[in-house]
């Protein structure tokens, strides 16, 4: 006896949230717009996950950059998809990894926010409030704080 099943397959959607944490989006004050301004982030993931892409309504263009050192000279590199792996904390921070606004709208004015939104291989777009704080600020204080929804 043969059956035969005809019904769509039964997919399993999996809520962006459910498995990428996007925390402590903030960005550093810029003084022109004309210049690029940097975000940074905390991402977790329970399962292994790749930054694929990032875009803001409040520039251009954003790009996901890295920096290396080479002797006293430090280079940003693009970097085309960030791993994220499970379980593991891949924190964007002055100095380091960050992305970049490339064509700023109009120029971050500290004690603003805009929204930003990141597109994972496989956990799909998550959209984060990103706050703009002092021009010389290093991060957030409280680092628990803000989550990715
Ligand atoms: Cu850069």
């Amino acid at each position: 006896m043969a059956i035969w099943l005809i019904s769509p397959p039964v997919t399993t959607p999996v809520a962006a949230e459910e498995s990428v944490r996007v925390l402590d989006a903030w960005a550093r004050a810029s003084i022109l717009a004309s210049r690029p301004a940097a975000a940074y982030a905390t991402i977790e993931s329970a399962t292994d996950d790749r930054l694929l892409g990032v875009t803001t309504p409040t520039a251009d263009q954003v790009m996901i950059h890295a920096v290396e050192k080479d002797g006293d000279v430090s280079r940003m590199k693009l970097v085309g998809a960030l791993a994220i792996p499970a379980g593991k904390r891949v924190t964007l921070a002055p100095g380091g990894m960050h992305m970049m606004l490339m064509g700023l709208h109009d120029k971050l004015d500290e004690g603003a926010t805009f929204s930003m939104t990141l597109s994972f291989e496989k956990s799909g777009e998550v959209t984060v409030e990103v706050s703009v704080l002092g021009i010389a600020a290093d991060g957030p204080e409280n680092s628990e704080k803000g989550a990715g929804q």
